[in-house]
């Protein structure tokens, strides 16, 4: 039996607390949220937050997935009524949320009018994004939107059949302004620091482009607030599909895996109404850029280094990688020594903690290769402003060193044991070549010409000989003794108690 609307009534009749099914009634929710990059990670957060709401009675709140690129997940649910399983397991526990939420999905490419229509339906108050860092079309150093991005260049001069997250998004708070409709929320779920404030900057960077007069609307009526978004939310694989039917009595094309941990905070300012997402759980504050940025350097930052690091040494898993007593060891001195001395929020070394146990769930199999891609999206928040702190402050930056010379060392595309495998980036062709260009040079030349990528590292980073030089010792160190003997030649340093 597939899951669908006609299976919840039997499956209903086995629910227990460990399985949980819809009980309200579908046909009544209104299309509240359009969700932009229906993927794996909105279907294990957002959406569960939605669904409580909807359990609470407050059917204002179907989501619309929309898919930009790929027409998987849509074909995945549409025969399922787009009913999915949310899989929660840890070592000891494993429970299923049958996920009612989501009431229709669109293929972008397919259907942007379908899209556009939806955006401007007058029940849709909120549109949210997890479009992934490079989906927003930016330079990750400047946070300047790049206008001669194929999508942007397009979206520019085709109006009304977008393709990027941004053109959908202005052109539908043009349409919503002619019908004289208000502007929705756009509420950005995506890693990135100031994630509101940054897609307020693009979208009002490109609405100046074609209609300074749209601009100044968005300006004055729009909202952006930011938020902090957190579950580790690892692949869905073959046996987690097998696992899900049996203990749900059907068949589920696409369940989604996650931890039991979740965490979610908003800012609450909205150009509308909004779900009471509080209630599920979520954090509503004034700001939430303290709790991003701790999030983005901490647990992001971490993920990086064991992805890097870990990979190279040969490792699948962050629960391996953080079992290896040297790796622990690294991961634990540089968010102490090195990333913690550059947040505000209070009570960090129990974050850490907890961090730590969150990636030691060995029922998540969250591989370090998900974590690996699209690094030189990535690493400007998750190290490189932590380094640029330190280095203004005149404190250590020794183990975000060692690394981004881990990284380095990855983009060879072996690890330590001649296992290849490939470099999932947007910039992967410079940046392999770069690698590959001066893998026999001197480890100073690789950094040197490394730094030289501004989109990554801005144009400050190259002017630090001393950081230069760090990087620089430990990529030799790395590639002459591979991560682990370079790692103990960190304790030589005598950086870490
Ligand atoms: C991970 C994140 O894949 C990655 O880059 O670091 O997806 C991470 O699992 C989530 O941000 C956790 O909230």
């Amino acid at each position: 039996m597939r899951l669908s609307n006609a299976a919840l009534a039997s499956l209903a009749a086995r629910a227990t607390s460990e399985v949980v099914v819809p009980a309200y009634d579908r046909t009544s929710l209104a299309p509240g949220i359009v969700h932009l990059g229906l993927g794996a990670f909105h279907r294990a957060h957002q959406a569960v937050y939605t669904e409580h709401t909807l359990r609470a009675g407050d059917h204002r709140w179907g989501i619309v997935g929309v898919s930009l690129r790929r027409a998987d997940t849509s074909e995945a649910l549409t025969p399922q009524d787009h009913l999915y399983a949310v899989d929660v397991r840890d070592g000891t526990a494993e429970s299923f949320q049958v996920i009612g939420a989501l009431i229709a999905s669109l293929v972008a490419p397919q259907s942007p009018a379908g899209v556009l229509h939806a955006m401007t339906d007058p029940c849709c108050h909120i549109v949210s994004l997890t479009i992934t860092e490079k989906g927003y079309c930016r330079s990750p150093a400047s946070g300047a939107l790049q206008f001669d991005h194929p999508d942007i260049a397009h979206d520019l001069r085709e109006a009304a059949a977008p393709r990027s997250a941004i053109g959908f998004v202005v052109r539908a708070l043009a349409l919503r302004r002619a019908a004289g409709l208000g502007p929705f929320t756009v509420l950005s779920c995506d890693n990135l620091p100031s994630n509101g404030d940054t897609m307020r900057a693009l979208t009002l960077a490109f609405a100046r482009q074609t209609d300074p007069v749209l601009a100044d609307w968005i300006e004055r009526e729009g909202a952006f607030p930011n938020t902090m978004v957190d579950r580790i939310v690892p692949l869905t694989t073959e046996a987690d599909r097998a696992r899900v039917a049996k203990q749900l009595g059907a068949d589920d094309a696409w369940p989604v895996m996650t931890e039991p941990f979740s965490q979610w905070v908003i800012e609450d300012r909205f150009a509308g109404p909004r779900p009471a997402w509080e209630r599920a759980g979520a954090t509503l504050v004034g700001d939430a850029r303290p709790y991003e940025q701790a999030k983005l350097r901490m647990l992001n930052g971490a993920h990086s280094a064991l992805a890097y690091l870990g990979s190279l040494i040969g490792y699948d898993t962050v629960d391996q990688a953080i079992s290896a007593p040297a790796v622990l060891n690294f991961v634990e001195c540089m968010l102490r020594d090195e990333v913690e001395p550059t947040l505000s929020l209070p009570a960090l070394a129990s974050y850490r903690a907890e961090l730590f146990t969150r990636f030691r769930n060995t029922a998540l199999d969250h591989r370090l290769q998900q974590i690996a891609t699209d690094g030189s999206q990535k690493l400007p928040q998750r190290w490189l402003e932590s380094v640029r702190a330190n280095l203004k402050r005149g404190a250590p930056t020794e183990r975000l060193a060692f690394a981004l010379a881990g990284w380095i060392a990855y983009l060879s595309g072996h690890d330590e044991t001649g296992r290849t495998y490939a470099i999932a980036d947007p910039l992967a062709a410079r940046l392999t070549e770069v690698v590959r260009a001066t893998l026999h040079s001197d480890a100073v030349d690789a950094v040197r010409t490394l730094f030289e990528i501004e989109s990554i590292f801005g144009c400050d980073l190259r002017a630090h000989p001393r950081f230069v030089a760090q990087v620089a010792r430990h990529l030799a160190a790395i590639r002459a003794q591979g991560i682990v003997k370079a790692m103990d030649g960190l304790y030589r340093l005598r950086l870490c108690a």
